[in-house]
């Protein structure tokens, strides 16, 4: 029998999960477990590259744990782990930034939009980020990586480090290539649609849903998502927040746009916007229950968790291992 290809994806826990996240991301990922074995991480060394009350950063983590079961995703037939459990992380990351050039990481433009969001805060973590997250998808020897537009550059550098690496000391990593999901779609704020919904904004809670919140909440922010002066519903590029909206009810409802804006002529933006929003909490609804059902069992979530990084750290440490061989690390029998 083919071996199944391996995938991985993660999650920053630097935030509460959103719509974007949902739509973007975590849906597709409840596909791929029947395909493929599938390495799902909750990203908490990446999210301590901006500043995190230690608090909030351990709940989101379990959280974001909780969340993955809602989903569906199996503990039985993948890997759902988190980051920090897994040493062999923060020991490769060190040993590839000995093999990243500064040059490579001064092009990236996730530091550039990040630093300048934290400009009080430009550490160094910040700065060779994608040298972890090379390390993620190396350790696990990884086929395909899910990648929307923003990580593209990411996974370039990573399979340029992975080169370079194996151009020294033979095929130690296996060299990933992007995954592009069937379906995808990148979801913008509903106040500033320009710029998309991301789980670390603070200072605008009507410009983000989150996954997890109430019906009457997130019909209130669907229906004050701004528009523009016309009164059509149709998708174009001067129409940015009901392009964003046609683009959420697609994506939920699995109607193309065309379908949408068809069902939608002749209807003012009112009653459009009451039926994305319709859509939405129909769609969040099952997995809110789910949600609620698993985060409530703290000692399952902790199991899945220990299990998890047991399992991580087995495959990890087999390619940390072949990596310190290969470098000129003592060797003990
Ligand atoms: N608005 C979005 N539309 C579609 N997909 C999105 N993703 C994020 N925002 C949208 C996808 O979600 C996954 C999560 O990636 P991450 O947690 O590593 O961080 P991110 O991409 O930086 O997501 P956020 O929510 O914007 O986090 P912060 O605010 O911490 O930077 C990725 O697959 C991403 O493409």
């Amino acid at each position: 029998m083919e071996k199944k290809k391996v995938i991985y994806s993660a999650m920053q826990p630097s935030g509460v999960p959103t719509l974007g996240n949902y739509l973007g991301a975590l849906r597709n990922w409840t596909n791929l477990q029947e395909e493929y074995n599938c390495v799902f991480g909750v990203a908490n060394m990446h999210a301590i590259t901006v500043r995190q009350d230690p608090q909030d950063l351990r709940k989101r983590t379990k959280d974001i744990m909780a969340l993955f079961l809602a989903l569906g995703l199996d503990p039985e037939k993948n890997i759902i782990y988190v980051q920090s459990d897994v040493k062999a992380h923060a020991e490769i990351a060190w040993i590839l930034n000995c093999f990243t050039y500064m040059g490579e990481l001064n092009r990236m433009t996730q530091f550039k939009d990040k630093s300048q969001k934290h400009s009080d805060n430009i550490n160094a973590g910040l700065y060779t980020y994608p040298v972890l997250m090379a390390g993620d998808i190396l350790l696990y020897q990884s086929d395909l990586v899910p990648v929307g537009a923003d990580q593209k550059q990411h996974l370039e550098i990573c399979r340029d480090i992975a080169g370079r690496f194996n151009g020294v000391y033979g095929d130690v990593f296996k060299i990933p290539e992007p995954y592009i999901p069937k379906v995808g779609a990148r979801i913008m704020g509903l106040q500033n649609p320009e710029k998309k919904m991301s789980k670390s904004e603070s200072e605008n809670q009507n410009n983000i849903i989150y996954i997890f919140e109430e019906p009457n909440v997130i019909r209130n922010k669907i229906k004050r998502a701004v528009t523009d002066s016309g009164s059509e519903v149709y998708y174009s590029e001067d129409k940015p927040g009901i392009s964003n909206l046609l683009n959420i009810y697609s994506s939920v409802t699995g109607k193309s746009i065309e379908e949408a804006v068809k069902e939608f002529s002749g209807v003012g933006y009112g009653e459009f916007k009451l039926a994305v929003a319709d859509a939405v909490v129909d769609t969040l609804a099952p997995i809110q229950q789910r949600y609620k059902e698993y985060s409530s069992d703290k000692a399952y979530i902790e199991k899945v968790m220990k299990e998890g990084a047991e399992k991580a750290s087995y495959i990890a440490e087999k390619t940390l291992n072949k990596v310190k061989k290969k470098i000129g690390y003592p060797i003990y029998k």
